[in-house]
């Protein structure tokens, strides 16, 4: 059935282009109350009333810890190279540091000889934001900078655990939601709402990721060893040549908060001054910016859509819009909503022009750093149809979302970027944040009554990719 739909491309990548899907784990796994786990600060959240919509909580999500060898299966079906996962920081260390849970160790042990078994390269996250809520109690979570050195510990005994296998590690992914959406606005766990909280929690995961690459190169075995982070480096652009400044001041705030110690070593002046208003930056320690900054091997980058902005005349604090709530001193900052673009269920606008000049734009900021789109998808109502018996979901909307942003890393590399490889969002329809289960991102349809899976459309198209390196195309628009 899908196999009509979809016909050869002629844009190839590489043989050695890396190509995947990604999950993270307070997502997908469940489990939540099952060997040994401890709560993480995303249990205490979603089971907070208010918080998600409708209440929703990963409890039991995609199920994915009772299911993992048949997801394994699935993902083999697909001829993945690559499957990018989160390790659940409190499965593995139920109070975030001292006591390891073996049980736990054992789970992604098991994921990860599942994954070789079938040829699939793991790639592992540390932090996709599940913090141990034991740390959250004991240091403030990401405002203690006692939890920099919990993480570097962390760090150190995932890497002797799976290190001999594993190649593919990152510290955090995007940092900028576990602070800002953190601490700063409250729109995700833990909740809080302090802007100078959320400037400590961004430097203290800047901290942490230095602390963590270094173990990672202590502990980790494996002869190719690749050590990452994940940003959202968000892909800026004025609307008009007087809205320049808006772009800076976001990209100071959103972007050169975690470029600049990680990749550069420094934190940007005009950041410090954008900021002065809400802290004055103590926390910062006098060698700090130097740990920050560890020389990895790759640079992850996830995209979603363009962040267009204007300047305001003036502060509006009617408004709601994240310049007025999420960004210490940028609140004269408005995000353009552009009425021309085609949208995802997210209401994210799509435009596949934005990665591929952002790719092109950050290989020149970082030269000599490869970049990995680590995540790129989208969220779209989909319908469970069937063909002669068989459950289908002809998800064109998000194949050809797909097919547009593939082809834009394409001309990026011909642009001259560095990108040597594209993960999609996601392997599986699961419990996005705040927003519950409604919006779905799978490229597999996960029936969260009875835990089904079909395959939609979209898996069919990446499998194709993955065979063949060669972009497919759909054979009616
Ligand atoms: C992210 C997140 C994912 C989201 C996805 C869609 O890193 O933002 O990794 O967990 O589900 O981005 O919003």
């Amino acid at each position: 059935m899908y196999r009509d739909l979809i016909a050869r491309g002629h844009l190839a990548f590489p043989p050695d282009f890396v190509l995947g899907a990604a999950t993270a784990a307070y997502q997908i796994e469940g489990g939540a109350n099952e060997g040994g786990r401890g709560a993480s600060i995303w249990d205490t959240f979603s089971h907070t009333p208010g918080k998600t919509a409708q209440g929703a909580t990963g409890d039991i999500a995609a199920d994915h810890y009772h299911r993992v060898e048949t997801d394994l299966d699935l993902m083999a079906s697909f001829n993945l190279d690559a499957y990018r996962f989160s390790v659940s920081w409190p499965r593995v260390m139920p109070r975030g540091e001292g006591e390891v849970n073996p049980e736990g160790l054992a789970f992604y042990s098991r994921l990860v000889d599942g994954l070789l078994a079938r040829g699939i390269t793991p790639v592992v996250t540390l932090n996709h934001w599940d913090l141990p809520q034991a740390l959250e109690d004991r240091y403030g979570g990401w405002r203690g900078r006692e939890t920099a050195f919990a993480f570097e510990k962390y760090a150190e005994i995932m890497g002797a655990a799976l290190g001999d296998r594993v190649a593919m590690w990152s510290t955090h992914n995007e940092p900028w939601n576990n602070s800002f959406a953190g601490y700063g606005s409250g729109a995700f766990a833990p909740g809080l709402k302090s802007h100078a909280d959320a400037l400590k929690a961004a430097h203290h995961l800047n901290l942490s990721h230095g602390l963590a690459v270094a173990a990672l190169r202590r502990t980790v075995k494996h002869p190719d060893a690749q050590i990452s982070v994940v940003l959202n480096i968000f892909r800026v652009e004025a609307e008009t040549p007087e809205d320049a400044e808006a772009v800076r001041r976001f990209d100071a705030v959103a972007n050169r908060i975690f470029t600049g110690p990680m990749l550069r070593g420094a934190y940007p002046p005009d950041l410090l001054d954008d900021t002065r208003t809400f802290t004055d930056w103590s926390f910062v320690l006098p060698g700090d910016v130097e740990l920050c900054r560890q020389p990895i091997d790759l640079l992850g980058v996830n995209y979603y859509e363009v962040m267009h902005l204007r300047l305001r005349p003036e502060f509006d604090p009617a408004t709601e819009a994240m310049g007025g709530t999420l960004f210490p001193g940028s609140e004269r900052i408005e995000i353009v909503r552009r009425p021309d673009l085609k949208r995802t269920a997210m209401d994210w606008g799509i435009e596949p022009q934005g990665l591929e000049d952002h790719l092109v734009a950050l290989s020149k900021d970082f030269p000599g750093l490869p970049i990995m789109v680590m995540e790129n998808g989208a969220a779209f109502a989909d319908a469970v149809g069937d063909s002669n018996g068989r459950r289908v979901v002809l998800d064109r909307d998000r194949t050809q979302f797909l097919i547009d942003h593939a082809t834009a890393i394409h001309r990026a590399r011909e642009r001259g970027a560095n990108v040597v490889g594209y993960i999609v969002w996601s392997l599986l329809d699961n419990f996005e944040w705040a927003e519950g289960y409604g919006p779905r991102f799978g490229i597999v349809h996960v029936d969260y009554d009875t835990q089904e899976r079909t395959p939609k459309l979209s898996s069919h198209w990446l499998s194709e990719l993955c065979a063949t390196k060669v972009i497919p195309i759909l054979t009616t628009p």
